[in-house]
């Protein structure tokens, strides 16, 4: 796979990232859930955990998040959000494995990178004023992804003329403010954001322009159990790991750089499927 913008291989943080075959991010989150009334040291040592059980299944990168992006969820205030997320980061910072960021907010950027961070993976795509400037400042890769609407609205029937022109325009845009504000484009990754304000056929006419979209710069893609797969296959969220990893796998034959995924041992199969029988470029 080659990149109009930027090389083959991805800058984050400490590491260099060969883009040679698709990366694994693994998704961590560290939101209090309905079974702990404890505070965050009950979700952080969570997180902790599920974090080294997901390097040992393969992750390359892990996605660190403290606010729920899921639709209809609401804010949460920056302090909480770094109490939620540092700890983890400061947990895992040697533990030899690519650490990004989930977060829109510039301060929470600012403490991770501080803290540890390789990565920043903003749903916002450094739009929140002062983004652009702190990952400038720093070495992190970032991760630009397009969203319509807000994580609270973005679920209210999204209409768009041609959804794969506007949101690559959009991407291609975000890529080069991004650029020039100093970040280098072998530092970014672009993601057309996979139900963030759209519908099943706006997602899936923007997975089959993947190969296009990647002429861009890199792609992240993020479909893991999303409403997408369980449109697709008529399973519930907790039921949608195949059809997740199947996703995963021809997003990956398609050129996609970089997957994020709850389910990274599945997903790790599906990547050695697919390199010891898809096709030879
Ligand atoms: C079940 C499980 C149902 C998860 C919905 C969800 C993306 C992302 C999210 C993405 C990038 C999610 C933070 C939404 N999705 N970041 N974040 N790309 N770059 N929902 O697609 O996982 S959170």
């Amino acid at each position: 796979m080659s990149f109009d913008a930027g090389a083959s291989f991805f800058r984050c943080g400490r590491f260099r990232f060969p883009l040679d075959r698709p990366l694994v991010m693994g998704i961590v989150n560290v939101t209090p859930d309905s079974f702990s009334d404890g505070g965050r040291l009950d979700s952080s040592e969570r997180a902790i955990e599920h974090a080294l059980r997901l390097r040992e299944e393969g992750a390359d990168i892990l996605d660190i998040g403290g606010e729920s992006t899921r639709p209809g969820a609401s804010p949460v205030d920056e302090q909480r959000e770094m109490a939620r997320v540092l700890p983890v980061l400061e947990a895992l910072r040697d533990q030899g494995i690519a650490l990004s960021v989930d977060t829109m907010k510039p301060v929470v950027m600012r403490a991770a990178i501080a803290a540890g961070a390789d990565m920043i993976n903003d749903v916002r795509a450094l739009e929140s004023p002062g983004a652009l400037d702190v990952v400038a400042a720093s070495d992190c890769g970032v991760c630009l992804m397009h969203m319509r609407g807000s994580p609270r609205t973005m679920q209210s029937e999204p209409v768009y003329d041609d959804v794969v022109v506007e949101v690559a325009a959009y991407l291609r845009a975000r890529r080069d403010a991004a650029i020039a504000a100093g970040i280098a484009a072998e530092r970014l990754l672009i993601d057309p954001g996979f139900g963030f304000g759209k519908t099943l056929s706006h997602n899936i006419g923007l997975f089959r322009a993947l190969p296009w979209m990647s002429r861009l710069a890199p792609v992240l893609i993020g479909v893991s159990r999303k409403s997408m797969i369980g449109a697709i296959t008529g399973r519930a969220v907790d039921r949608r790991e195949v059809g997740s990893a199947a996703a995963a796998l021809l997003a990956a034959a398609r050129g996609a750089a970089v997957l994020r995924v709850h389910d990274v041992a599945a997903t790790m199969d599906a990547l050695k499927i697919l390199e010891a029988l898809g096709d030879r470029e």
